[in-house]
């Protein structure tokens, strides 16, 4: 009895922690989606994984976000019969790994006031597949660890750090 209560457990931990693990990023923060903001600046230093998800946040009209390739980013131009997303929520979940393009289509936001946006996105995190880009700090293994342990990982380290601090 005892053990399978720990398989179900166990089970729900599996299912849970990816979802823990997952990031929302809100492009551009509290700014959110808007002119003359320096995009660029803001995904630097971040990473982005399979499984996270970018949340453009503006008021609906105001903007759009447009999916486009590496041309259309450089061009501010989207291809024909790109779909404009207009909800001022919009939530676009990172389901594979590579570059990713999205401009504004807005008036000239794009060419003139900076509304683009490029990201790599990374491998899912905790899975061995290594990422796209060669020039990507290698992770240790035992980083890898902590991670997938999640938030109870990350607990025992800290208890870990304290009682080592009031052993000295
Ligand atoms: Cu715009």
């Amino acid at each position: 009895m005892a053990s399978s209560k720990i398989c179900i457990i166990i089970a729900i931990a599996a299912v849970f922690v990816p979802s823990i693990l997952a990031t929302e990023f809100v492009v551009g923060d509290e700014t959110g989606w808007t002119t003359n903001f320096d995009y660029q600046a803001w995904a630097q230093g971040k990473e982005f994984h399979v499984g996270d998800k970018l949340v453009f946040r503006y008021s609906p009209g105001a903007h759009n976000v447009i999916r486009v390739d590496g041309t259309g980013f450089q061009q501010c131009k989207a291809p024909d019969g790109a779909e404009a997303l207009t909800t001022g929520e919009d939530t676009i979940p990172l389901t594979y790994p590579g570059k990713k393009w999205y401009i504004c289509g807005v008036s000239n936001h794009c060419e003139s006031k900076n509304m683009k946006l490029t990201i790599t996105v990374l491998s899912e995190l905790g899975s061995p597949a290594t990422s796209p880009s060669p020039n990507q700090t290698p992770v240790p293994a035992s980083t890898g660890n902590i991670a997938l342990l999640g938030c109870c990982g990350w607990i025992i380290v800290a208890i870990a750090g304290i009682l080592g601090m009031v052993m000295v």
